[in-house]
C-alpha cells in the first residue's frame, strides 16, 4: 500500500505511516462548522490547503525547521518527517475574538496576559499573544496557563515554542495583511525529531487560523470568517441546532466556498490555483 499504515484522522485529514520514520498527511475536501463535519464536501478545499501549508512551510524555514519533505502530485498529500508530537496547542492572537472574547469579559485578561481596558470584540491586540491549550480528544481544546505548559513540556521548551509561535504569526500575519487577509489568530503544533523542535501538523491555513477579510474589518462585533461565512449563514437559516447530522450544502453554497478558498490560496501564494492543480511543486519556489 503506497500510503502505509493508517495511524489516526482529524475531523477532516488523515495520517498514513510510511517506511523510514515519514508519514503521509492526507487533506480530504470535508469542512466542518459549529465542530460538527458537514456531510456535503468543497471540491479541492484538501488541495487549498495542503498547497497554503506547503507554501508557509517553505517560506518560514529560516524561523523555524518543519516536518514537511514534499508535497505529492495530487496535491492533498504531504509526505512528513515522523516527530514526537508536544502535547500541547501553540495558539498565538493577534486580535481579540473567539474564546478569548469571553475571557477578557470576566477577567480583563486571556490566558494569563493582563490587556487594556476597553478592548471591543475583533479588535487587534496590542501585541500578539501566546495562548496555549491541550489538546482535547474529542470537542474543545481547553486553554491552559504558562505555569500549566510548563509542567507538561518544560519550562525550556515553552520559552523556544513561545518565542518560535510568535515569531511564525508575526511573519504570516504581516504578509497576509499585505494581501488583504487578516489572520486572527493561529494555531500550530510543534515535535521534536531527537533533540531538534520542528513544526509539524498543518499551519497557517483557514482551517488552523481565523482568517478574516481585511476589506471588510469593523471591530466590535464578530468579523465574517473568508472562508466559511456562506455555510455558517446557510447552516443558520436553515434553523439547523448543531448537532450532528448538520445540513447538506446546496450547490451555490458549496461553489461560493470552493471560490472563497481558491481566493485566499490566490492572494495569498500569487500563483494561479490551476498552476498549482498542474504541479503542486510550486508552492515550494
Ligand atoms: C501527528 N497529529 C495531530 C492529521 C493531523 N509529523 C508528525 N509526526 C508524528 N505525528 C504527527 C505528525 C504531524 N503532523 C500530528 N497527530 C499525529 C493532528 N493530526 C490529526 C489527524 O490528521
Amino acid at each position: 500500500m503506497t500510503d502505509g499504515v493508517h495511524l489516526g484522522s482529524g475531523k477532516v485529514r488523515e495520517l498514513y505511516a510510511l517506511e523510514g520514520d515519514r508519514l503521509v498527511l492526507v487533506a480530504s475536501d470535508r469542512i466542518s462548522t459549529f465542530d460538527v463535519v458537514l456531510p456535503t464536501g468543497i471540491p479541492d478545499k484538501g488541495r487549498v490547503l495542503t498547497g497554503l501549508a506547503a507554501f508557509w512551510f517553505a517560506r518560514t524555514r529560516s524561523i523555524c525547521p518543519n516536518h514537511l519533505l514534499a508535497v505529492r502530485p495530487d496535491g492533498r498529500s504531504t509526505e512528513c518527517r515522523r516527530l514526537d508530537m508536544l502535547p500541547i496547542e501553540c495558539v498565538v492572537r493577534g486580535y481579540l475574538a473567539g474564546s478569548a472574547v469571553k475571557d477578557y469579559r470576566t477577567t480583563g485578561q486571556v490566558c494569563g496576559h493582563p490587556l487594556p481596558a476597553g478592548l471591543a470584540e475583533s479588535d487587534r491586540l496590542p501585541e500578539p499573544i501566546f495562548t496555549p491549550a491541550t489538546k482535547a480528544q474529542t470537542g474543545h481544546d481547553e486553554n491552559i496557563t504558562r505555569e500549566q505548559a510548563a509542567g507538561i513540556v518544560g519550562a525550556e521548551r515553552l520559552a523556544e515554542i513561545e518565542r518560535l509561535s510568535l515569531a511564525l504569526y508575526r511573519f504570516a500575519a504581516d504578509y497576509a495583511l499585505g494581501r488583504g487577509i487578516i489572520i486572527a489568530d493561529t494555531k500550530f503544533e510543534f515535535g521534536l525529531d531527537g533533540d531538534q523542535l520542528v513544526l509539524g501538523d498543518e499551519a497557517l491555513t483557514p482551517d488552523s487560523s481565523r482568517f478574516w477579510p481585511a476589506d471588510q474589518y469593523a471591530p466590535g462585533k464578530a468579523q465574517p470568517s473568508f472562508d466559511k461565512q456562506f455555510v455558517r449563514d446557510f447552516c443558520e437559516k436553515t434553523g439547523w441546532d448543531k448537532t450532528p447530522p448538520g445540513p447538506e450544502l446546496p450547490p451555490a453554497v458549496v461553489a461560493g466556498t470552493r471560490a472563497r478558498y481558491v481566493e485566499a490560496f490566490e492572494r495569498l501564494t500569487g500563483i494561479p490555483f490551476a498552476d498549482y492543480l498542474a504541479d503542486p511543486s510550486v508552492v515550494l519556489r
